[in-house]
């Protein structure tokens, strides 16, 4: 029978910047997604990529002093670039796209084409708000405050010729698509976008640049270049040979089964994207999945926040599948999510370490201990137990009420059989509507169910008595064909760790399929354990988070821009109103805190006119007392005087302020203690 296919994509994640776990947990859940479509059997095509084009990369490689491909190459291949990134998190993507790439430009330019010759693309004129120095045009909302985003200079009212894509022609099939079918998830998006894009009329769209080169010429306009997004989306059909002979899948694969993207790239792809497919009368991608994004302090994660997190350092401190893991079982996934150092640690101790880690090494450790390692032949599911999870397999829901206050053994073993048979439906479910934090919440159920078992049970007790040997081999077995169904149902979140766990409970290869996840009985019956490492050691909270802390805070210092300088004053003071300044040399006779201000410093001057002067300055920040008494400073002495914390200050002192990695550093201008008080500076 052939295959079920499944095409699969993350977004192109730009590279102008080194990736951050919020990019690493988009690409987690498309993983998590692709290897289960993989482990039920489907032929899957999972693509992700990078969008290299657009004036923000051609600013910063140039900054850089690079050519924008030199800039690239190094971000996208070189060391801890994002293709290490992702082998590092064992992302296993079938394809990789990078919009450079030569097959990829030339596609773009004959589909450029295609909806022009149709005339869904035509030439206009393209108004808007033009900052000169930047070169850029703005729309009136990316405006701040009315001034350029960027550099906040004045922009004024410009024109330029561009193409326009017909995207209003498009606007009741969009809608309808929308409201009418299940294509954008979650459905709280759909509101989101009709009442915010759809109903305020949908206006056509610009698709060219003539601000900027680094982009693909329009091949019959080249002072044109293709926007990026235009460029971007049509990567998921590029890919697979759309328009192009570098690969021949497009019949195959598409349309996508579904698009997981971000929030704010939620309306590129579900209102500009179909429309340009219905123009070139192409079939629409099934689903597009629009997910939450993982904030830090309440906040957007954004390196120009400098409130980025580093997947690197935490793969690096906690190993990559404890924040896989982490990733997908915190957050619901179409929600956003706090991210922290805390939470991080508390998941892995608590699920990870105590809950799975425990089952799998007490599990083993107590094969060991009472059977040496193996179990004995014939202790494996009994006829009921298989009869029991072959209800469950048939759909049938299980019942198991307790009668009277003695428990019959038995009716633990049924409910657990009941809950480990049941799961594989339940945990489908959850990942066939894209709800991985739900799978992962139903496999713990079964852990925590397990663990009870245990309990219950008490084996070391039935241990103590000969008789109950094989009741014992039972309770045992019972727990390793748990173990083996839930570590079938977490390989596509944490692979390597889930073959370790087959590898630990003697799982051989044929029971480690998706086929027998509910087949209750299929481990061996005389199944040898090989008790290995512990898989998720339990981590000294206090001590990781003060050591993370301090490497964090150390990678935003260092991420943040070295120097920064008060900018200058365009206006200028005329040669006497300047001379008016009277800068005198001061020498410091005393120097204390102020009380109650942890700011303030009150100095005692000899200014040389033979009486003190008394100046307060807010430096204590900078500098404690006694380091400036006796030293020679400059001040401007004839300021109005001021009150400050009820003390009269006559004057100023003069200092040299700046910023370096964010932090505002000051230096009190000093003079040769050789100069006298009183000393006019001119
Ligand atoms: O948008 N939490 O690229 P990108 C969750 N090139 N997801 C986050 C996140 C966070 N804190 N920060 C970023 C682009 N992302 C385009 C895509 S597709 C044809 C073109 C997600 O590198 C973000 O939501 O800025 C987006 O889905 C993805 O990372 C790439 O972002």
């Amino acid at each position: 029978m052939e295959k079920q296919k499944f095409y699969i994509t993350t977004p192109i994640y730009y590279p102008s910047d080194k990736l951050h776990i919020g990019h690493t947990y988009c690409t987690v859940a498309t993983d998590a997604m692709a290897r289960y479509k993989r482990l039920t059997g489907c032929d899957v095509l999972f693509l992700t990529g990078t969008d290299e084009h657009g004036q923000k990369i051609e600013d910063k490689a140039k900054a850089a002093g690079k050519t924008p491909k030199e800039f690239l190459d190094n971000i996208v291949e070189g060391p801890q670039g994002i293709l290490d990134l992702w082998k590092l998190m064992n992302i296993s993507n079938d394809r990789f796209i990078r919009t450079t790439d030569d097959y990829h430009c030339a596609s773009i330019q004959k589909i450029f084409r295609k909806m022009y010759e149709k005339g869904d693309i035509y030439k206009g004129t393209y108004k808007g708000k033009y900052c000169k120095p930047c070169e850029s045009f703005w729309t009136e909302s990316q405006l701040v405050d009315g001034k350029c985003p960027d550099c906040g200079r004045e922009v004024m009212d410009a024109e330029e010729e561009a193409y326009f894509f017909r995207l209003s022609k498009y606007a009741d099939r969009v809608r309808h698509l929308l409201e009418d079918t299940d294509f954008l998830q979650p459905r709280s998006r759909v509101n989101e976008m009709v009442n915010n894009f759809i109903k305020p009329g949908l206006e056509d769209l610009c698709v060219s640049r003539t601000s900027f080169s680094w982009g693909i010429p329009v091949d019959f306009d080249p002072g044109h270049v293709v926007y990026v997004w235009v460029d971007a989306l049509f990567n998921y059909t590029t890919a697979l040979g759309f328009m192009n002979d570098r690969y021949h899948d497009y019949d195959k694969y598409w349309p996508a089964d579904v698009h997981f993207v971000g929030k704010e790239i939620v309306r590129f792809h579900s209102i500009i994207w179909p429309a340009m497919l219905m123009s070139l009368e192409e079939p629409l991608p099934k689903h597009v999945f629009g997910h939450g994004w993982l904030l830090l302090d309440g906040g957007k994660m954004s390196k120009s926040k400098g409130n980025v997190v580093d997947p690197y350092l935490l793969a690096e401190q906690f190993g990559v599948d404890a924040l896989r893991f982490f990733l997908m079982r915190t957050f619901p996934f179409g929600s956003d999510g706090n991210f922290s150092n805390e939470l991080l640690i508390q998941t892995i101790n608590t699920d990870l370490a105590n809950d799975l880690g425990n089952l799998v090494s007490r599990t083993t450790a107590m094969v060991n201990k009472y059977f040496g390692g193996s179990l004995p032949a014939g202790c494996g599911a009994t006829e009921d137990e298989k009869q029991l999870a072959a209800m469950v397999r048939m759909g049938s829901s299980v019942e198991l009420a307790a009668s009277g206050d003695t428990v019959d053994p038995v009716l633990y073993d049924a409910q657990l059989v009941a809950q480990a048979a049941g799961l594989k439906k339940a945990y489908a479910h959850e990942m066939d509507t894209f709800a991985p934090h739900n799978a992962l919440a139903e496999i713990f159920k079964v852990i925590q169910r397990a663990n009870k078992y245990i309990d219950e049970n008490a084996p070391w007790t039935l241990a103590k008595d000969q008789g109950n040997r094989a009741r014992l081999a039972t309770v045992m077995y019972n727990l390793l064909e748990t173990i083996r169904i839930c570590a079938v149902l977490l390989t596509p979140f944490i692979p390597d760790s889930a073959e370790k766990i087959f590898d630990q409970i003697g799982a051989c290869p044929c029971c480690r399929t998706w086929e027998k996840a509910n087949v209750w009985g299929s481990l061996r019956p005389d199944v040898t354990v090989h008790k290995g490492e512990a898989l998720f050691p339990r981590i000294d909270a206090e001590k990781a988070l003060a050591e993370l802390n301090a490497i964090q805070e150390a990678q935003r210092k260092a991420a943040l821009p070295a120097l920064e300088l008060e900018p200058y004053t365009q206006e200028q003071v005329d040669f006497d109103t300047f001379c008016k300044s009277d800068f005198r040399a001061v020498k410091i006779k005393n120097c204390e805190a102020v009380k109650k201000s942890d700011k303030l410093l009150k100095f005692t001057l000899d200014d040389g006119s033979g009486t003190d002067r008394t100046i307060l300055s807010g430096i204590h920040h900078y500098y404690e007392p006694e380091q400036l008494i006796g030293k020679t400073a400059v001040a401007i002495l004839n300021l109005p005087p001021r009150k400050m914390m009820g003390i009269p200050s006559c004057g100023m002192l003069i200092s040299a302020v700046h910023k370096e990695k964010g932090e505002e550093k000051l230096n009190l201008i000093m003079l040769d203690d050789q100069i006298p008080a009183g000393s006019k500076l001119c």
